[in-house]
């Protein structure tokens, strides 16, 4: 079993679609084994997305991570880091394939629906962000 932390973005969840996404993880067989809604500060997303803070793109991400709720999941499975990159797609919606979470439901390369892991090393801290041990069950 492995774990991955899964947002649903701004986009996505004032656009009612946190249960559609997540039947896209249960069909898959990926369980929720963690989830809340919150209204990050702009200080929690800079520093959820400290990684990119050289890139362009940066302050604009930022804004608009703690401009509205998002929900924030542990996803639990096998391979659940790269299953649900691949349920996901690419980060631009017009370049993920037909079918992914991002292709369907994204809106642009910024507002994208979804964040998953992209490592179980990154999951880990990822999942610590947002989750103590205790809310997790598997
Ligand atoms: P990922 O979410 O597919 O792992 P990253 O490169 O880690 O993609 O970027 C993090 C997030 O930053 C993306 O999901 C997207 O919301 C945003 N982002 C990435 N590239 C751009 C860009 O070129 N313009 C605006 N936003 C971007
Ligand atoms: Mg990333």
């Amino acid at each position: 079993m492995e774990r991955t932390l899964s947002l649903i973005k701004p986009d996505a969840v004032s656009r009612n679609l946190t249960g559609a996404i997540n039947s896209r993880f249960e069909q898959a067989g990926l369980s929720i084994a963690a989830q809340k809604r919150l209204l990050l500060t702009k200080s929690q997303a800079e520093k959820f997305y400290e990684v990119h803070q050289e890139r362009a793109f940066y302050g604009s991400l930022c804004e608009y991570m703690s401009s509205a709720p998002i929900i924030a999941q542990v996803l639990c499975g096998e391979d659940a880091v790269s299953k649900n990159r691949e349920l996901m797609g690419a980060t631009n919606p017009a370049n993920a394939e037909i079918g992914t979470i991002r292709r369907d439901f994204g809106e642009s390369i910024e507002h994208n629906a979804v964040h998953g892991s992209d490592s179980p090393e990154n999951a880990v801290v990822e999942i610590r962000f947002f989750f103590s041990e205790l809310e997790i069950i598997e």
